[in-house]
Formats: structure tokens, sequence, C-alpha cells
């Protein structure tokens, strides 16, 4: 009698671990699964912040030059082999075109960039490179490498 209580209680006592291993082991995969969502929006984050120059609204109307803010920065200055990505955050399209209106010096262009649409590009000589929008003559501003 008392052996077969012994034996209850082993087999019990087993059981009860078995569920508590197997209950550790959804919790460790919920935590994985936070862990991976929690990874995405870090990645969205980091694409937001990329950006380095932003083509904001409105600009598709002459008077972004009177403040000099139809890409912002206007003036970005960076190191030799760095790269600069653009962001159109405006409703209309725009281009990144290398040169001054009318006088394009065809080193890039963008080509028509959507609204939210990204271009990057990388400056691996040091100059000054002037660029403006086909569609937007006041449009215009400068990648400075160093
Ligand atoms: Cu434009």
């Amino acid at each position: 009698m008392i052996k077969k209580i012994i034996a209850l209680a082993i087999i019990l006592g087993i059981s009860v671990a078995v569920i508590g291993l197997s209950f550790s082991g959804l919790d460790s995969e919920e935590v994985a699964s936070e862990e991976i969502t929690s990874d995405e929006t870090s990645l969205q984050t980091e694409e937001v912040m990329q950006a380095d120059v932003i083509i904001p609204t409105k600009v598709s109307r002459p008077g972004c030059d009177v403040e000099d803010v139809c890409y912002i920065p206007s003036k970005i200055v960076i190191q030799k082999g760095d790269s600069v990505t653009w962001l159109n955050e405006d409703s209309a399209f725009h281009t990144v075109t290398s040169g001054f209106y009318g006088e394009p010096t065809e080193l890039f262009d963008s080509g028509y960039l959507d609204p939210y649409q990204y271009y990057t590009l990388s400056f691996d000589e040091i100059g000054t490179y002037d660029y403006y929008c086909v569609l937007h003559p006041w449009m215009f501003a400068q990648v400075i490498v160093e």
C-alpha cells in the first residue's frame, strides 16, 4: 500500500514536471515572437530615419525657393564615399537631377519620384553637385562632398 502511494506520488510529480515544462515552452515561444515583432518595428523606424534630404509638401508651387526649403537641407555636406538618400514627402512627383534647370549635367537623375519614394546615390568624388527638379524650375539644392 505504501509502495503504491509512493509510486503514485512519483507519477504525479513527473506529470506536474512535464506540464510545467510544456508551459515554460509556450512562454519562451511567446517571448520569441514578441522579439521578432519589435525587430520589425525598429527596421521600419530605421528606414524612415535613413532619409538625409526631404522633399517637403507643397514645393510644386513656387515659393519654397524664397526660404531655400525646396529640398531640406538645401545644402548637405558628406564625406567622399558616403551616400545621400532623398525622400519625397510631397503628394506630387519630383526629381533629383544633376545640374541646373535647362542645363542638366547628366551625372545623375532620379526620374520621377512618387510620393514617399526614396532615391539613394553614393558620391565617390569630392566636389559640389548642384541638382534640381525637372518639373519645378524653382527647386534646386546642393550636395557637397568633402
Ligand atoms: Cu519638383
